[in-house]
């Protein structure tokens, strides 16, 4: 029995634990990477943890997300962020060379290779064959001190490729299919790994649009095998010695096998607000448009951008719809710019954004009241646009564009127009906005804005959790809903008590006063809960406002680290009907929580209703001890 290329990968970086699906594996990591929303957090804790340098093979710092500067607070935090990575030798991405994912895609992704990033669209870098996965800042900073990342063993689910895309369907369109068969919920404990004859009709940028958006699957991450396309692309960045083939062995086995007929797809859209509310586009219908924006980590390579430019060219913007495009980065923007596409870009009548995440999450471009964006981005979650009414759809870019034309969502298969884009024989290289490390940190002053206020850390635990229930939420529930992130709040992520007065906002306004009325206490939920971003925000505003447990239906992978990262801890429910029976306020008691917490299964005693139910607590050894500790940061202190 042959191994598939996630266990090629696992077995060669396991230093802890055992292969077996679901069992806990610490790994190495051999690259990090960071943004800034997640960054400032993380290199305040990577500080906290007293290393010198980065232990890492390399680890980049890259400035995407907080882009406008309407106060001194962004700006502050880049200084931050670019004179702490030089002093801890990170190498450090200017603010305008573009998304991470699409840099890191571009100039650093390496297969065969394991990357944990600050973001949860860190699987972009899957398309070339790495174990690429998403975690909590302080995992990362961890990981960037030395430490192994902690994760369940996958199972692995093989999507068998099989046929060619027909003109104007996209890669954007089999991520879709995947989300509309799978849901939000149908990736969590797995990792996707692609293959089938139609693995070679898909460009590298493709196949890491359809590695970032398997994220919104709940997966561990995606991957593809590194082939003769992957080397095509390696060699056109002049990376060529970065490149290594990578396959499955011929007798690989699966867990599961998913298998997708590329001939059969059609254009498709998620429809608000969920990127798993799939539909086919002719189906949905002519709705019309107010804005369409082509852009984010999902959609922003040189490829999507040549194509939507062959679709303008000559074509003009509907009056009714502002058309807005955010090339993924400085590369991009710089070649179609040189080859005259920007110029058919902008004579259409585009609006054009500098190289960031910008519109996708909510840095301005939200739109008008009950305002239809179709974006090429990977979610609609309610409210993420910055419009809590507007209605967000998810296309490709194919279908972004034409609708930009026509003022109504368009299948975009209607139009007939060569849109074939060569993948360039050479990319434009220059690396001159990604800026080395100090060669030692003595010589680097970290330069630290008045925005930045230090974090909370939780306390070791007692032999008692008590509190009243302060919130109960529903299924898949985001940590957009539970920390909500637009171009208001973005500026203060490395400010908790700023930005905990409006956790779950957009959920339930009066929840952060009534946490400390309350001084604390617990988080009921549904399934899915904390699904999304990977902002450790989403654990450290509730551990700001006194919440000591989460019981939940289930988990996002990511958010529950985060929680046990900030010894937050989390329950499920044994019995989901037990859910039912919790109201706001009551006042529930664990009694012996850490024998509890031992024996996996913990009683919860509700004191208004006079019951009691059982939630179990699927946590590992060293989980366990991380919230005994009162959080990662105190564990490591402890144990090192
Ligand atoms: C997102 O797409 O939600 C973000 C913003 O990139 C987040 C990170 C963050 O919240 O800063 C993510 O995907 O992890
Ligand atoms: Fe940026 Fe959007 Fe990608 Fe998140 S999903 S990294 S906000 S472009």
């Amino acid at each position: 029995m042959g191994d598939n290329l996630v266990y090629k990968i696992l077995k060669s970086h396991i230093v802890e634990g055992e292969l077996k699906a679901g069992e806990p594996i610490a790994l190495k990591i051999d690259k990090t990477l960071t943004q800034d929303s997640t960054g400032t957090m993380a290199y305040l804790q990577l500080e906290a943890m007293g290393i010198d340098r980065v232990k890492t093979k390399k680890s980049v710092a890259f400035i995407d997300h907080n882009m406008l500067q309407q106060g001194f607070e962004n700006a502050d935090d880049h200084k931050f962020i670019q004179t702490v990575a030089s002093k801890y030798g990170v190498y450090f991405s200017k603010p305008g060379n573009g998304i991470c994912h699409q840099i890191f895609l571009e100039r650093f992704s390496t297969p065969g290779d394991t990357l944990i990033g600050s973001d949860s669209h860190t699987p972009t870098a899957g398309g070339v064959g790495m174990l690429a996965m998403g975690a909590g800042g302080l995992d990362v900073a961890l990981a960037m001190g030395g430490g192994a990342y902690n994760i369940n063993t996958p199972k692995v689910v093989k999507i068998e490729l099989k046929g060619k895309l027909n003109k104007m369907v996209a890669a954007k369109d089999i991520i879709l299919e995947v989300l509309r068969v799978l849901t939000v919920k149908g990736g969590v404990g797995k990792v996707f790994e692609y293959g089938g004859e139609g693995v070679k009709t898909l460009s590298v940028p493709e196949r890491a649009t359809i590695t970032n958006m398997g994220a919104e699957l709940g997966a561990t991450t995606s991957i593809f095998p590194s082939d003769e396309r992957t080397l095509e692309f390696f060699k056109a960045q002049g990376r060529e010695e970065d490149w290594m083939e990578f396959k499955p062995d011929a007798d690989a086995v699966y867990d599961e096998v998913v298998t997708i007929n590329l001939n059969e797809l059609t254009p498709l859209t998620a429809k608000p607000h969920s990127p798993d509310n799939v539909a086919k586009v002719s189906e949905v219908g002519k709705i019309k448009v107010d804005q369409v924006f082509i852009g984010s980590c999902t959609n922003s390579s040189y490829e999507d951008l040549m194509k939507v430019a062959k679709i303008l060219k000559g074509n003009k913007v509907h009056p009714d719809v502002s058309l807005v495009i955010g090339p993924g980065s400085r590369q991009v923007m710089e070649m179609i710019a040189r080859n005259g596409a920007l110029a058919d870009i902008i004579s259409a009548g585009a609006r054009i954004l500098e190289n960031s995440c910008g519109p996708c999450i909510g840095m301005g471009q939200a739109p008008g009241t009950n305002g239809i964006s179709l974006r090429t981005v990977n979610r609609n979650f309610y409210g993420r646009s910055g419009t809590l009414s507007g209605q967000i759809y998810i296309v490709s870019p194919e279908t972004a564009a034409v609708s930009a034309i026509n003022g109504v969502l368009t299948d975009p298969t209607e139009m007939d127009v060569d849109i074939t884009v060569e993948m360039p024989k050479e990319f434009l290289i220059d690396d001159s906005m990604i800026l080395e490390p100090a060669p030692t940190n003595a010589e680097v002053e970290v330069v630290r804005g008045p925005n930045i206020k230090p974090f909370p850390v939780s306390k070791p635990l007692g032999e008692e959790v008590d509190g009243k229930v302060l919130i109960k939420v529903e299924d898949n529930i985001t940590t957009d809903h539970i920390m909500p992130s637009n171009s208001k709040l973005l500026p203060f992520r490395s400010n908790i008590p700023y930005l905990a007065e409006f956790c779950f906002n957009t959920v339930d306004t009066e929840f952060p006063k009534r946490a400390k009325e309350c001084n604390g206490g617990f988080i009921i939920a549904g399934g899915n809960y904390g699904q999304g971003s990977s902002r450790e925000h989403a654990a450290l505003a509730p551990l700001y406002l006194g919440v000591k447990a989460v019981i939940a239906k289930s988990f996002a992978r990511i958010h529950k680290a985060n929680l046990i990262n900030n010894g937050i801890i989390p329950m499920e429910f044994k019995n989901e009907a037990d859910y039912d029976n919790i109201e706001l306020v009551d006042d529930l008691k664990i009694e012996n929580i850490q024998s509890a917490l031992e024996a996996g299964v913990v009683t919860v005693k509700n004191l208004i209703k006079n019951t009691e139910f059982e939630a179990v607590a699927d946590l590992t050894e060293k989980e366990i001890a991380v919230i005994r500790a009162g959080g990662r940061l105190n564990y490591v202190k402890v144990n090192s």
